[in-house]
């Protein structure tokens, strides 16, 4: 079997993933600055979109396809643009959430995320294998990046998920923007609550995701995610040693995601799922 290492040029991917998720980050942190309101509602009343999120947007999709035009764009904000009509496409397609945590972001939370990926095949998580992901917090400046077999990283150090002690699991989650939903998640929640020290609700799933790459919580799990909101940070957790997956022995999704390490993602899959 080939390896993405082998058939993609997955550094080319990744500083180019890198160079725009740092311009979009500055850029997203300018208008932060200078006042944020929502620009339109989406799937329900809380589910915003601010002015911010479609320029950021704009400006990562201009440069992708500046520098790789045959590539495909799956976005948070336009939805999915095929390889342009011209010429041969790719088998790449980048996937962004240009801010994660828009809700924080409206509320000057220091806690939002550019989110960018690159993935070949399908561009749907039960299809695609993901090549690079880059998540950066521009509030704080991190950067934390993954490449398929090449690791996951914040700065020089290399990133391993953890390993839970006696106290039991800091665990993240969170809701979606739909009331009616809320039931479901809150059932959740209480069969998982017995593994956890403490739950986090942190309000950006990208970084949920990097934190848990990075060992900063033990664990995460969320019901609603789309693609966009978990294919950067999903590489950043496997390439730290952790597992990725949704509904048991399935890929990440609309249903679930759960990421942790290996004993902890068995503990919380069966709690979520019984
Ligand atoms: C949001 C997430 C948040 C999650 C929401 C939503 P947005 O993304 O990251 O943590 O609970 O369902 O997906 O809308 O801010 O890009």
């Amino acid at each position: 079997m080939r390896t993405p290492a082998e058939s993609a040029p997955v550094d080319e991917l990744w500083s180019l993933a890198i160079e725009v998720a740092r311009e979009a980050g500055a850029l997203a942190r300018q208008r932060r600055s200078e006042g944020v309101e929502v620009a339109a509602t989406k799937s329900t009343i809380a589910d915003v979109v601010t002015e911010a999120d479609r320029e950021v947007e704009a400006l990562i999709r201009r440069r992708l396809v500046e520098a790789r035009p045959a590539d495909g764009f799956l976005g948070e904000e336009s939805g999915l643009a095929d390889s342009p009509d011209t010429g041969e496409a790719s088998e790449i397609t980048w996937v962004v959430d240009p801010i994660d945590g828009t809700v924080n972001y409206l509320y000057g939370l220091p806690h939002y995320a550019v989110s960018i990926a690159a993935v070949r095949g399908r561009p749907d998580p039960r299809e695609w294998e993901a090549l690079v992901g880059v998540v950066v917090n521009p509030a704080t400046q991190e950067l934390f990046r993954a490449a398929a077999g090449r690791g996951a990283w914040l700065d020089d150090t290399r990133l391993a998920v953890s390993t839970p002690g006696e106290a039991g699991a800091l665990i993240a989650t969170g809701f979606g923007y739909d009331p009616a939903t809320h039931d479901g998640d809150f059932a959740r929640l209480r069969r998982v609550m017995p593994l956890a020290r403490d739950i986090r609700r942190g309000g950006a799933a990208s970084l949920d995701l990097a934190f848990v790459a990075a060992g900063r919580l033990d664990g995460y799990f969320e019901r609603g995610l789309h693609a966009w909101d978990h294919a950067a940070g999903g590489l950043l957790v496997t390439e730290a040693g952790g597992r990725l997956g949704g509904m048991p022995g399935g890929a990440p999704g609309r249903e679930m995601t759960i990421a942790a390490g290996a004993e902890l993602f068995d503990r919380i899959s069966d709690a979520v799922y019984r």
